[in-house]
């Protein structure tokens, strides 16, 4: 069956097509930087987001009304989400998607009947990656929809909880390897606290630290070759999530002995609810080379939560780019769309207009963002306002051959230092000629 009637396959058709159904910017075999613009983004389609997304908010139930939601029971409503989903995918031209368990096999009414809904849902899955070469980017566990995790998963204080948790990650890490998928993503989920009069800060992160460490263990004993990449996140389920953001990830990942074994997928919104932007988060995981993985999304600026927005917003996508090319590339990673449509976008094809705008919006990033490294205009910048620190003084600083006292007495013999303009506003605005170009 079609689910998506009268779409055909979205084709590249240039700048000057006013047809909505077509890439403006995305052409997917066009080199920029060495590579193609398919091999720089591996773009991802969310499974959750745009297969299972029913338009439920806070205030009201889905208003989606997919057809292929509609089945005799909750394994051929699967299967049909499937089928629909393979078709999205093929007809939007994304190399890869990604899923928790949950959203392509339904819980059963015990642990084995969810295990063997998982593992049937992945044959079909397999063929279907066969007949289409659409690929796993991810797989995930879900370890926050269901109440049993209430007080989280790996952070639990039962654990009767951890252990479903662990053999949960346990079986979606296999179905992962399964599909041949590139990575697998932690996103803490709930594991995070409310409040601290009933929480053992120090044990949970204890707890979550030993859940990660029998994930890696597991990981080598099964042969899995993907990376495995932890989501940060400030807030949302919980009032503080473990995860906070970058620097909180690293640190506990240096803290306990985990460093070389996960890398970062970094979510635009998470970082915004972090206070920080998406070209903070990005650059902070980037300098400690553990930049692996992007959820493409975006939030909005007067709301307060994680709204999952596609991003459109191309300064946004320019400078994401920048921390993408700089760090050539994101090798087993990709972008993937942790972004859903609007309540009120209720047609079928919105999914598509969705996609393509963000799609369109990162390919002009990634050409604008090409430029301005090519021309080295801000790199040649940086490079003169840090260059105090390649002689004299500064470079003794920075080759251990100078101390407090040693630089007590250049002071006194050198007196005051003469601010440099930061000239932020001229590089804004030579970030506008780039943009202008295309
Ligand atoms: C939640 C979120 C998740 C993860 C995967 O905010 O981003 O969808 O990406 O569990
Ligand atoms: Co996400």
């Amino acid at each position: 069956m079609e689910y998506f009637k009268g779409i055909e396959k979205i084709k590249f058709e240039g700048n000057d097509s006013d047809n909505p159904l077509s890439f403006k910017y995305y052409d997917e075999n066009k080199v920029v930087a060495g590579k193609t613009m398919k091999e720089h983004f591996r773009f991802a389609v969310a499974y959750w987001h745009t297969m299972k997304g029913s338009g439920a908010d806070m205030f009201g139930w889905g208003n989606y009304n997919r057809p292929w939601e509609k089945g005799k029971n909750p394994m051929e409503i699967a299967e049909k989400t499937l089928d629909a989903a393979f078709e999205f995918f093929t007809k939007l031209g994304v190399p890869y998607y990604c899923f928790h368990d949950r959203d392509i096999a339904p819980e059963g009414s015990n642990f084995a009947e969810s295990c063997s809904n998982l593992h049937k849902m992945t044959e079909k899955t397999k063929q279907l990656q066969k007949a289409t070469g659409i690929k796993l980017l991810w797989g995930t566990a879900n370890l926050f929809s269901n109440p049993r995790f209430t007080h989280g998963a790996g952070s639990n204080p039962d654990p009767h909880v951890f252990a479903y948790a662990a053999s949960q990650v346990k079986n979606a890490m296999d179905v992962t390897k399964e599909l041949g998928g590139e990575n697998y993503v932690f996103w803490g989920g709930r594991e995070g606290y409310e409040t601290l009069l009933n929480t053992n800060y120090s044990q949970e992160q204890e707890q979550l630290a030993r859940f990660f460490e029998m994930a890696v263990d597991y990981k080598k004993k099964i042969g899995f070759k993907g990376t495995l990449l932890i989501e940060p996140k400030p807030k949302e389920p919980t009032k503080h999530q473990y995860d906070f953001d970058a620097a909180s990830i690293l640190n506990f990942l240096r803290a306990f002995d985990l460093f070389d074994d996960f890398k970062l997928n970094i979510e635009a919104n998470h970082a915004t609810l972090a206070g920080h932007t998406f070209q903070h988060e990005l650059t902070v995981a980037s300098a400690a080379g553990r930049l692996g993985s992007i959820d493409a999304n975006t939030g909005d600026t007067l709301l307060g939560w994680d709204t999952d927005q596609f991003l459109t917003n191309i300064y946004d996508a320019v400078y994401a780019m920048l921390v993408v090319l700089k760090q050539g590339g994101l090798g087993s990673g990709g972008f993937n769309f942790d972004a859903k449509l609007r309540r009120g976008s209720t047609d079928l094809s919105d999914l598509f207009h969705a996609h393509i705008g963000s799609m369109d919006a990162f390919a002009k990033g990634l050409l604008i963002a090409d430029e301005i490294i090519k021309d080295k205009i801000l790199d040649n910048f940086i490079e003169e306002r840090y260059s105090g620190y390649k002689h004299g003084t500064g470079l003794k600083i920075m080759n251990r051959e100078i101390d407090f006292i040693e630089l007590e007495k250049w002071i006194l013999q050198n007196n005051e230092p003469i601010i440099k303009s930061g000239k932020q506003e001229y590089l804004e605005n030579i970030i506008n000629t780039y943009l202008r170009k295309f």
